[in-house]
């Protein structure tokens, strides 16, 4: 087959990259929302936030999307649904199969790629490799005021490297079950009061609940959403049911937007 390619050499492939690459972090170091980690929940709240018109910036460690749906359960690649939370489903083109009455299945690999295409869609940058390990903090008021963040490959490989730093209005815990940004946070600013007691174990009919009504604040400018809340409130975990996890992820991007359009 003829073709005719066009031509770039090796210098204008490395310009374009350093220059776009750069271009990005220096308008998203000062965001409105910063969310970590890009699961079910940061992923459902970057798509939120962005739609509303935030300045919205998602860091995620790894080099791929979706956090725990990828692994589904024991490595099935099928998850559960249960309402309301199709409706989010449906609205993001991801298709549902009903197993029962409100209840549904999806396939892990359009869940994760549709959702965080809408994500991407909407406006939310979001940004692979990177690890955030630390937040900013202000006082009068007493607040977290952004995040510190390092290549994940530089942590893999123990080199001693200071971070930068990205301002945000609101910081979103979307890390899952280690919660590591309020975890951090309580240990290195005890000002701010946050006690973790650590998730439970399973109790699947009672932990969608109570994860989506305890998501939100826990101080200022600090947000938690997602199998985060869990860890943060003392709650049971629920295993491979996934509405809990992005209706917890709007419910935590309707909070900010309230606060920080206010
Ligand atoms: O774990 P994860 O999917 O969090 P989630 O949105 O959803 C939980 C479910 O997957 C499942 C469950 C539901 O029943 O139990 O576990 O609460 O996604 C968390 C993402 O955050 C990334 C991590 O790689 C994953 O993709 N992450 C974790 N810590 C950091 C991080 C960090 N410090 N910096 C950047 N990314």
């Amino acid at each position: 087959m003829e073709v005719k390619i066009k031509q770039v050499d090796e210098v204008r492939i490395s310009r374009y990259i350093i220059k776009e690459t750069m271009e990005d972090w220096y308008q998203f170091v000062d965001s409105d929302v910063v969310i970590v980690g890009a699961g079910p929940s940061g992923l459902t709240a970057a798509y939120y936030l962005a739609k509303a018109g935030l300045k919205t910036l998602l860091f995620e460690r790894r080099l791929s999307f979706g956090g725990g749906i990828g692994g589904g359960a024991m490595l099935f690649h099928k998850l559960v649904i249960e309402k309301p939370a199709d409706e989010i489903l449906r609205e993001v083109n991801i298709r549902l199969k009903e197993v029962e009455d409100g209840v549904y299945i999806v396939d892990s690999a359009e869940f994760m790629a549709k959702l965080a295409s809408a994500a991407i869609d909407a406006g939310a940058k979001i940004i692979h490799g990177v690890t955030v390990d630390d937040v900013i903090f202000r006082e009068n008021p007493l607040r977290v005021a952004g995040v510190a963040v390092e290549w994940t490959a530089t942590q893999m490989a123990s080199l001693h490297v200071d971070p930068i730093f990205i301002a945000a209005k609101a910081v979103v815990d979307a890390t899952g079950h280690d919660a590591e940004v309020i975890s951090v946070a309580a240990r290195k600013i005890p000002e701010l009061g946050i006690v973790i007691p650590g998730e439970k174990s399973a109790y699947s009919e009672k932990a969608e609940e109570l994860v989506v009504m305890n998501t939100g604040k826990v101080a200022e400018g600090l947000y938690v959403t997602g199998m985060a809340v869990a860890e943060v409130k003392g709650l049971p975990r629920m295993g491979p049911i996934f509405g809990a996890m992005v209706l917890s992820g709007k419910a935590v991007a309707e909070e900010i937007i309230k606060d920080v359009l206010k």
